[in-house]
């Protein structure tokens, strides 16, 4: 563990030697089965198979080796020569399960068998597929569709998420909770509302004739560090970036390309923010609205030639409303909430009037917000102000997490029926689709604690993990008549069960699917909505394992009425009979698809804003005037901090694959909080002392996680952090942004306590 007093601060870079280390470590730990390095090489490949880890694009000319130290990790992972078979379980009860630590259960391997809950042992048994689909076929026809969840996490296929969503709207509901909640979320609403298009407006040769980035709050180096290659090149060009976060990130800050051989020998390192402003978690708001105050200050100076009048004259709204709330906000305000000085915000300003094109990066830092959504809005204010949305080398760029999470949504998981051909979708499998609203992520942790959930199904995913108010939830699972959960390994939502529940064991991405007619491709959609055929080739971890798309359809089958259109062992036997399916019910964007899934590059499914044409209520797009310049609705008090709850180099999500977070200098543990030096003497803490979070979120519920290591780090006054899931405990449920319902995760309010 760390133990300075002085601001923890790792000299290395992002990639180099460090990143090349990680990847051999996992693959020691983890045990790789042979031939593992040769699956790297297909990995993001055309005729290969697509990482399980980040939804960053895949190029058309890849590098030799397209993966990055964490793309690489994620497959490693998931090619453990561990297994978690039912001897294991026969020696465990579920309620000790409950007392490991995420990394522990996880690092037993991959599940073998399909598992169902006995209650009177407290044990999972094996049980039979056969056995397992008709259980829960049956369960599901007694459950009340209103009160059914069918939740997914961002990376099964496009295929599977079709014939899943399917599923869901022939059991008679929209209840499509998706990991997207909990994430972009706000983008899909954002930029729907403000631009038409629920997801961004970027490919990624647009990185290849930018003037400039703006990047806020997403962290490259840990989370989708192939980017780091295009932002290299760009920065070499001239490009220059400026980067947004309350955290100094590596990668965000210099880069050694592990592709490069005399970088990697000279160490020498590529810089790459020229300005990195180290906001106040939640001071995006005013950060932009100073950015934007210079652009319209500028513009009076220079007789209106700064701004772009023509585009906003022909394509936006709302600008003059704009203009008059940034002349009314004053700088000093917007230095109070954004903890920057104006001199710096000033100095990006001249960044931002001196690129011809410029693309607005962005992560959780800006989702993850009570205020969200205007977080998006005044990054789509400051393209917008000079037509940097529907250029070539501009636009605006969310930065997508699972693998497949855009795809999800792009073929019906959604609990917004309004975003789904729902009449397309009667037409093909003549039926009467539900046109209620469905359950979010939040509305299915509110549903529980009402008691209102009777059926979930997890298509993957750790929900009750990711969730905020962890501790208040759990609880309430064990009242719901049936839990099933579809996974690879083993982790803390399987340890929670229904009075039925099933624990079934699936393929991985890189492994080998065999079905009836054959080796199975299967689709997923990356980040710049180009679509990528995956083909896994390594021997499955199990013989017991099915696909993900045979255990949707085998569960259908069981629960849904016989239905000459529903062709389930057909799909199951041939998935390109379901990408037909979805080419027809989507056929401007996936016409012809069988036939272009091995495009080098991926398809294109377009973006009408790329081209300027909005599909918002006004045909237009949206300038905003946010009422707020902060992004949280808790007021700033003594003692009160806002906690950042982040990710480390060394997690995918809910799952750890060790206790390094190499790019951040912290070792050995996850149980810390990072706070800064004169934070600590206000507070009249010390490194390496044991404090408490406390939850300030004023709702009546007690939150509170003991144990926490102070760790010195450089961090804007009263932002502190701390990592995900750990810390989710401490998140209120109704601590989400106001319009997506996307927990805030970001900004939460905590007090330091000690004992
Ligand atoms: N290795 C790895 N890769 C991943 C994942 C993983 O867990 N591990 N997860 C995947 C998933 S599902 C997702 S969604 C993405 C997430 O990737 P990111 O979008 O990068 O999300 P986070 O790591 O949660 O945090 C992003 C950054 O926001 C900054 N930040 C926090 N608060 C604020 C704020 O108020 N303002 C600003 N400007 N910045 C702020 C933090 O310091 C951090 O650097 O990554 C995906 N890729
Ligand atoms: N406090 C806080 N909470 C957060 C966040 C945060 O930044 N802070 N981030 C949020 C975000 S962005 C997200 S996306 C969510 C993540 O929420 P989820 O997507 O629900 O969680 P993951 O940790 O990605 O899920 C890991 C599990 O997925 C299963 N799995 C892995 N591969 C496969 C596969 O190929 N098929 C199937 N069926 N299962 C597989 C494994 O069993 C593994 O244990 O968490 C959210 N929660
Ligand atoms: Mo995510």
């Amino acid at each position: 563990m760390t133990q300075q007093t002085e601001p923890s601060d790792y000299s290395g870079p992002a990639g180099g030697w460090g990143s090349l280390r990680g990847i051999f470590d996992t693959m020691a730990q983890e045990m790789s089965s042979p031939g593992a390095l040769n699956t790297l090489r297909r990995q993001n490949k055309t005729g290969g198979f697509m990482c399980v880890s980040c939804a960053w694009g895949k190029p058309e000319h890849p590098h030799a080796f397209e993966f990055c130290e964490n793309g690489a990790k994620a497959t490693l992972w998931e090619l453990t020569t561990r297994r978690c078979t039912p001897e294991f379980f026969a020696d465990h009860t579920v309620t000790e399960l409950r007392y490991w630590t995420d990394h522990d259960l996880e690092q037993e391997g991959r599940l073998t068998h399909p598992l169902r809950y006995d209650a009177a042992s407290d044990r999972y048994v094996l049980c039979s597929w056969q056995e397992a689909f008709e259980a829960i076929g049956a369960a599901l026809k007694k459950a009340d569709p209103k009160r059914t969840v069918f939740y997914a996490s961002g990376r099964a296929s496009l295929e599977t998420s079709y014939l899943y969503a399917l599923f869901a709207r022939l059991h008679g509901h929209n209840n499509l909770p998706d990991s997207s909640n909990m994430c972009h979320e706000t983008t899909s609403v954002a930029l729907s509302e403000l631009i038409g298009s629920p997801v961004g407006t970027c490919v990624l040769e647009d990185f290849e004739k930018c003037d400039a980035i703006f990047f806020f709050g997403q962290n490259t180096g840990s989370n989708s560090p192939r980017f780091l290659h295009p932002l290299q090149t760009a920065v070499e060009r001239g490009c220059k970036v400026v980067t947004f976060n309350p955290i100094r990130e590596k990668g965000l800050t210099s880069f050694v390309n592990p592709q490069r051989p005399v970088q990697m020998l000279t160490g020498q390192e590529t810089p790459i923010s020229c300005q990195y402003l180290q906001v106040r978690a939640g001071g995006d708001i005013a950060a932009i609205m100073g950015l934007c105050k210079v652009v319209l200050a500028e513009d009076d100076r220079r007789g209106g030639t700064v701004v772009d009048h023509d585009f906003i004259a022909e394509h936006c709204t709302g600008f003059e409303a704009f203009r008059a709330k940034a002349d009314a906000t004053s700088w000093e305000r917007i230095e109070q909430e954004s903890g920057l000085s104006r001199a710096d915000i000033e100095a990006a300003g001249q960044v931002y009037l001196a690129a011809e094109r410029v693309v607005g990066v962005y992560g959780m830092g800006l989702t993850q917000h009570v205020h969200g959504f205007e977080n998006i809005a005044m990054l789509v204010n400051l393209l917008l102000m000079r037509g940097h949305i529907g250029r070539e080398g501009a636009g605006i760029c969310p930065v997508r997490g699972h693998s497949n999470v855009q795809g999800q949504r792009t073929v019906g998981i959604a609990e917004k029926p309004e975003l789904v051909p729902l009449d397309k979708l009667a037409e093909l499998f003549d039926f009467d689709p539900p046109r209620a609203q469905g359950m979010n992520t939040i509305d299915v942790c509110e549903g529980l604690l009402k008691g209102e959930v009777e059926a979930f199904i997890g298509l993957g995913g750790n929900f009750l993990r990711a969730i905020p108010d962890q501790a208040r939830i759990e609880p309430a699972w064990e009242d719901m008549h049936l839990t099933v959960q579809i996974g690879t390994k083993l982790n803390r939502s399987h340890l929670f069960n229904g009075r039925t529940a099933f624990l079934l064991p699936c393929l991985g991405r890189s492994e080998e699917d065999i079905q009836a007619s054959g080796p199975q491709t299967v689709t997923v959609e990356d980040s710049f909505s180009h679509i990528h055929g995956s083909l896994g080739h390594r021997a499955p971890a199990s013989e017991h394992l099915l696909s993900e798309t045979a255990i949707v359809a085998g569960i259908a089958k069981e629960t849904l009425a016989p239905n000459p259109r529903l062709r389930w062992d057909a799909w199951t036997a041939d998935y390109a009979l379901v990408r037909e399916l979805i080419a027809q019910t989507y056929p401007d964007e996936f016409h012809d698809m069988n036939d272009r899934i091995f495009q080098p590059g991926g398809f294109y499914r377009g973006n009408s804003a790329r081209e300027r044409r909005w599909k918002t209520a006004s045909g237009r797009a949206h300038f905003t005037a946010p009422d707020m310049l902060a992004a949280t609705d808790v007021e700033d008090a003594h003692g009160r901090y806002r906690l950042i709850t982040l990710r480390s180099n060394d997690q995918f999500n809910t799952t750890i694959y060790g206790y390094s977070d190499r790019l951040r200098g912290i070792e050995g543990t996850r149980d810390v909080v990072l706070i800064n030096p004169d934070d600590m003497a206000r507070a009249g803490i010390v490194a390496g002392q044991r404090v408490a979070l406390v939850g300030d979120a004023k709702d009546g519920h007690a939150r509170r996680i003991d144990g926490l290591e102070v760790v010195p780090f450089d961090l804007p006054d009263g932002s502190i952090a701390g990592y995900f899931p750990e810390l989710n405990p401490l998140i209120s449920l109704q601590h989400h942004d106001r319009e997506s319902k996307t927990p805030a995760s970001k900004a939460v309010p905590v007090r330091i306590e000690t004992v």
